[in-house]
């Protein structure tokens, strides 16, 4: 008999039982750890499956995460060899492939990245039929589409985490002008992430008092105060990060825990993401753009009909016809 077997009386021998909110990472580069401790930080996975081709930096970003296993509330952590362990997941967050270098722009990187999920959404979408699809690899809203058609699944379990990062920047750039926290500064960003994303201006408020009404001129190049530079600091904000520490992280992990909490605990809320936008705003593409949903165990479970002034919508039909141009290119 072992120590085991003369401490404990075990009610159940075996396996304790099958996890009920497992979520895969694919990819351990530095978004796919700063997701993983995000989402180990917030508790809501029972299991934290990662999977990556590089075998020893798996292993060894996955011994560390498990050593730290006293101060988390995860009781399964571990590093797939093949797809087969990633089984049963409720979520699958993809954050594998190249990353943008010093002054490349994300649509850049597509075609290396498409091959890249060629590797990935099948094995996924076959072991964990029932999975939530998150892409965060970039260009976020072209690999969703790919996700969403490598996949087969329907469209609202297959998201991007869009400009929910966007967003998150822009409320708390516009809480520092305003002294005040971002969970109170309320706007959305919404469209492409990234280079040609679109503010909402009409809807940023606090406490419900629109900003727009306190300066008519907030969203013209006229305002003063500057707070048009604000969205552009929000587009520039991923170069600037590059150029001063070769890639993001922290921000776009805690975002993406954000998502994962919403949907696991089927919260409802409401979020900026990717998801198929064919039909609305005058799009007329099958292209994933973000709008508010509302995210839920179903994924996405419905989209908000935001009024939008004629010029964003414009700049959203624009940017599908970009997208479109590109994606019609792709050889899936
Ligand atoms: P990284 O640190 O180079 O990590 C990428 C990881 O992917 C590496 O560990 C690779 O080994 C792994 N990988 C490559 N091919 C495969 C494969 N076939 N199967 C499994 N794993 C593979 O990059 P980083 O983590 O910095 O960025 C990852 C992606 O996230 C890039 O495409 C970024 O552009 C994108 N980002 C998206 C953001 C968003 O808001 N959506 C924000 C930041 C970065």
């Amino acid at each position: 008999t072992t120590v085991r077997q003369k401490l404990l009386h075990e009610a159940i021998p075996g396996e304790p039982g099958v996890p009920t909110s497992k979520v895969t990472i694919v990819g351990v580069g530095q978004v796919g750890m700063a997701c993983a401790f995000s989402i180990l930080q917030s508790g809501v996975a029972d299991d934290v499956t990662l999977i990556d081709v590089a075998g020893d930096k798996l292993q060894g970003e996955v011994m560390d995460l498990q050593h730290g296993s006293l101060f988390l509330k995860t009781p399964k952590i571990r590093a797939a060899k093949d797809y087969s362990e990633t089984a049963g997941s409720k979520l699958c967050i993809i954050t594998a492939g190249v990353r943008q270098q010093e002054g490349e722009t994300r649509l850049d990187l597509v075609q290396r990245n498409v091959e890249v999920f060629k590797h990935i959404v099948p094995p996924l979408a076959q072991y964990s039929p029932k999975a939530i699809l998150l892409v965060v690899s970039n260009p976020v809203d072209i690999l969703t589409y790919v996700a969403w058609k490598l996949s087969g699944f329907p469209q609202e379990r297959v998201l991007g985490s869009g400009t929910n990062l966007d967003s998150a920047r822009f409320r708390f750039l516009m809480g520092e002008k305003l002294g005040i926290h971002p969970s109170s500064v309320h706007g959305h960003i919404i469209g492409e992430h990234g280079d040609s994303s679109v503010p909402v201006w009409s809807g940023a408020n606090v406490a419900g008092v629109s900003l727009l009404s306190l300066n008519p001129e907030l969203e013209s190049k006229l305002d003063a105060e500057g707070w048009t530079k604000v969205h552009q600091d929000v587009v520039d904000s991923a170069y600037e990060i590059i150029r001063l520490k070769g890639y993001t992280s922290w921000a776009i992990g805690l975002s993406v825990s954000g998502l994962t909490q919403s949907i696991l605990k089927n919260l409802r809320s409401v979020h900026p993401v990717s998801t198929l936008v064919k039909g609305i705003h005058g799009i007329e593409e099958e292209v994933f753009l973000s709008v508010p949903c509302v995210l839920g165990w179903a994924g996405v479970c419905g989209l908000l009909q935001q009024p939008l002034k004629e010029k964003e919508a414009q700049q959203l039909v624009q940017s599908a016809k970009t997208l479109w141009s590109i994606q019609k290119q792709l050889a899936l």
